[in-house]
């Protein structure tokens, strides 16, 4: 017994000898740039050489006010009288914990999985005019990817989202809440995307260029008879470099999303506008700028925090449904 625990114990202080020996001469006089990364709201836009890991958090809030259908904004009272839904939406807030895990299974291949922790909160108005809120919160559904270098300067993304996140969450209103205040798709969905980072002439050393093309297929439909619709994004950006640790990023955003297909026929029909298949989904275009910081000092040396805030400029939605306001992330990520 004691001679296994002294083996264990002699051999966890080599392991951290090796370790910390290993770590210093790589990372001792070595600060990354901060335009190695993209904007933070950019998800699998860099990959990591073999066996080395990062971990990332990052928070996000967003936050969806006042109705439109199409390009049209629309008071609640429009809402009832047009549509005839005598529940209005008014307001929603999203807060997202994401905690990522990165490896570098090669040089050419990059593994990542994704898993957040979701809060949804809804203010709707009753026709009298008083206010209640409803929401959930809890694990959302789990991401698995790979990153396939495709040349130096840009590589592919597939990958699966899991149904790992609830879709039977009640709260205030009887049966269960309408599709967008859900916590998963309850589908497998297929994730493909393609990124491509470079500098470009004009532009010098400091500034970096990226672009990605983002897609989410669902596959399917869920236990309860619906599928969420399919996403495809479109986003460039810009990431210009202020001093040795902090850069400042651009961003210019293009997203559709489809239809609810199918409907669940838990969700009580026609009190609100959310609980109609077709009022979800429409098109939308998003600017943001941000910050990336390389943090310079010890422990946390190389490291890197980053925020950026994106501001919905245009939209057209599918029925009547709450706008797209904006969104802001804050982001650690240590690689290893
Ligand atoms: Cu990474």
């Amino acid at each position: 017994m004691t001679i296994f625990s002294r083996k264990g114990a002699a051999l966890a202080a080599a392991a951290f000898a090796v370790l910390s020996i290993s770590k210093t001469s790589a990372h001792e006089d070595y600060l990354p740039s901060p335009l190695g990364h993209a904007p933070i709201g950019v998800m699998g836009d860099h990959r990591h050489n073999e066996g080395d890991w990062m971990v990332s958090y990052r928070f996000m809030t967003m936050t969806m006010e006042d109705n439109r259908n199409g390009t049209t904004d629309l008071s609640p009272a429009q809402v009832r009288t047009q549509f005839g839904f005598p529940v209005v939406p008014l307001k929603m807030t999203t807060d997202m914990h994401m905690f990522g895990l990165m490896y570098g299974w090669s040089n050419d291949l990059t593994l990542t999985i994704m898993v957040p922790y979701v809060e949804k909160s809804m203010d709707h108005q009753r026709p009298n005019g008083t206010i209640f809120a409803a929401g959930a919160k809890g694990w959302g559904d789990i991401k698995v990817s790979g990153l396939q270098k495709l040349t130096d300067t840009t590589h592919l993304k597939i990958g699966m989202s899991l149904p790992t996140g609830p879709i039977n969450e009640r709260d205030s209103v009887p049966g269960h809440l309408p599709y967008p205040m859900q916590l998963g798709s309850g589908t497998y969905d297929i994730l493909a995307g393609v990124t491509w980072t470079d500098f470009i002439d004009p532009l010098g050393p400091n500034t970096k260029v990226g672009a990605q093309l983002d897609a989410v297929l669902r596959t399917g439909s869920n236990s309860n008879d619906y599928r969420l619709g399919n996403q495809v994004k479109v986003t460039g950006f810009v990431n210009h470099l202020l001093s040795d640790t902090i850069s400042v990023t651009g961003r210019i955003t293009g997203r559709a999303t489809g239809q609810v297909r199918g409907a669940d026929r838990k969700i009580l029909a026609r009190p609100a506008p959310t609980t109609d298949p077709d009022n979800h989904g429409g098109e939308w275009v998003d600017l943001g700028i941000g910050l990336n910081y390389v943090l310079p000092g010890t422990p946390l040396k190389g490291h890197r925090i980053a925020v950026e805030y994106e501001k919905t400029v245009y939209q057209d939605l599918n029925g009547p449904q709450l706008k797209m306001d904006d969104m802001l992330t804050i982001g650690f990520q240590a690689a290893f």
